[in-house]
Parts: C-alpha cells; sequence; structure tokens
C-alpha cells in the first residue's frame, strides 16, 4: 500500500522536481551520477571543508586572544618582541605539510578525469554562438541543439536549460567526449558528471564521463563567450541500452550526417543556378 503511494506521487512529480538541475536556494553541488564526481564531491565535503573550517576557527581564536590579552588597558608598556624562531618555524612547516596532505587526494581525482579509458561511445560537441552542435563520429550523426524559447517550453522543461535535440547516452557506458568551438571560447560543463571543459577553436579538447544513473542532465555553456552565452544550455539524457538503440535508429535516419551535407551542397547549387 505504502509503495503504490509512494510509487503514484513518484508519477505525480513534474519532471523538473527529479531533473537534475540547479535548485532553488542549493547550496553546494548537483547530486553526483558518476565516480569522477563522487571522488570530486568526497574531495570537497570530507578534505576541503575540514581544513578550512579548523584553519578558519584557529585564526579567528589567535585574533580574539591577542585582542583581549594584549589589548591597551592591560598592557600600558608595550612590548618589545620582534621574533621567535619557533613560532616562525612552526608556522612555515605546518601550512607546507597541509598543502601537502590537500595535494594527494587532489592530484589523485585530477588524473582519474585526465585519463580517458577505453570509450564505448564518442561524442562531439562543438561550440558555436550561440548553440551547441553535436556529432556521433562512429555513428554518422550530426545535429545541432538550440535552447527551447521561455514561451515555447512544455510542461516540465525548466527554462534556459532545455534544448530541442538532445544529446542521448547510454547508461554505466565510458562516453568521451571531444569539445571544439566554431568562433570563440566555450565550454562544455555538465555539473552532475564532474565534467567541465574549454571549447577551443581549431584545437580539439577530450574528457570523459561514466553515468551510473538514467535521467535528464543539464549543463550550460561555461565560458563567457558573448552576448547570449546564457542561452546556450546542454541537455544530456542518460537512458538504458535498449532505449539508447532506439534512439539510434530514429537519429541515423532524423539526423544522418551525408544527407545534410547533401542538402548543405544542393542548396548551394541551386543559389548558384538563381
Ligand atoms: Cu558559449
Amino acid at each position: 500500500m505504502l509503495k503504490k503511494f509512494a510509487y503514484t506521487i513518484f508519477l505525480l512529480l513534474p519532471g523538473s522536481v527529479l531533473a537534475n538541475q540547479p535548485k532553488d536556494w542549493q547550496l553546494g553541488f548537483q547530486k553526483s551520477a558518476s565516480e569522477t564526481m563522487d571522488d570530486i564531491v568526497w574531495f570537497h565535503d570530507y578534505m576541503l571543508l575540514p581544513v578550512i573550517t579548523a584553519i578558519t576557527v584557529f585564526v579567528l581564536f589567535l585574533i580574539a586572544y591577542a585582542c583581549i590579552r594584549f589589548r591597551a588597558s592591560k598592557n600600558k608598556e608595550a612590548s618589545t618582541t620582534s621574533h621567535n624562531t619557533f613560532i616562525e618555524v612552526i608556522w612555515t612547516l605546518v601550512p607546507c605539510l597541509i598543502l601537502i596532505v590537500l595535494a594527494v587526494p587532489s592530484f589523485k581525482v585530477l588524473y582519474s578525469q585526465d585519463e580517458i579509458p577505453k570509450a564505448e561511445v564518442t561524442i562531439k560537441a562543438i561550440g558555436y554562438q550561440w548553440y551547441w552542435g553535436y556529432e556521433y563520429p562512429d555513428e554518422n550523426i550530426i545535429f545541432d541543439s538550440y535552447m527551447i524559447e521561455e514561451k515555447d517550453l512544455k510542461e516540465g522543461q525548466p527554462r534556459l536549460l532545455s534544448v530541442d535535440n538532445e544529446v542521448y547516452v547510454p547508461v554505466n557506458k565510458v562516453v568521451k567526449v571531444m569539445i571544439t568551438a566554431n568562433d570563440v571560447l566555450h565550454a562544455w560543463a555538465l555539473p552532475s558528471f564532474g565534467v567541465k571543459r574549454d571549447a577551443v577553436p581549431g584545437r580539439i579538447n577530450e574528457t570523459w564521463f561514466k553515468a551510473d544513473r538514467t535521467g535528464t542532465f543539464y549543463g550550460q555553456c561555461s565560458e563567457l563567450c558573448g552576448i547570449k552565452h546564457a542561452f546556450m544550455p546542454i541537455t544530456v539524457n542518460v537512458v538504458s541500452q535498449e532505449e539508447y538503440n532506439q534512439w539510434l535508429e530514429k537519429a541515423k535516419v532524423e539526423f544522418a550526417k551525408e544527407e545534410i551535407n547533401n542538402n548543405i551542397k544542393l542548396a548551394k547549387q541551386i543559389k548558384e543556378i538563381n
């Protein structure tokens, strides 16, 4: 009975509540959907935050202690102490040690993002002013992905994040993303996957992710790229392998690369004739 009730509530929730996107009054990261992001969240929550908190509290204590203990009313005669070798060694060594302790897991996380495992799906994201173009080089698929204007949004589609043609990838598969741009610098970023790479004209940057749950994930261009920088969102649907295969079949017809190239050629010929 309880299960049925919970399931009904689940079905009634609009898509936006379940989607992976920024929430009002959100503090911290979006819910992780990959091992890379798990590592980043762990490093932030269990390494950086405790160290930052401890240092801040300690410094605050020192300032308060110095203010009270050495206040002018109690110390008519000012101290002439100018240095203390032992304390100077300590306050140089301790921060060094803290940095070394932080560096070890930090580099581990950094290199795990940099080393791309054998890709099972490859997609290419191309930044344009101001939309994303996508290619599936192995599947001969190419399409553009424009933001949906506010007036055209359908129920459950988040504002400034929804696009007309969404990217589809299978769950639990290594997805390699090749990122480039056609005009200025852009950046392809998806917070839930822990992915953010600059899109540089004339250069291909690579990154990867392996989504560990299905769902719709939203990201945005993260490099200031001009007047409509805020209007080139990224939508990635993580689906089961069967659903992905179904999408591929449809996309190979709808977004076939040769067909599109032929159409461009045809349009040019017609223009020339006229
Ligand atoms: Cu951009």
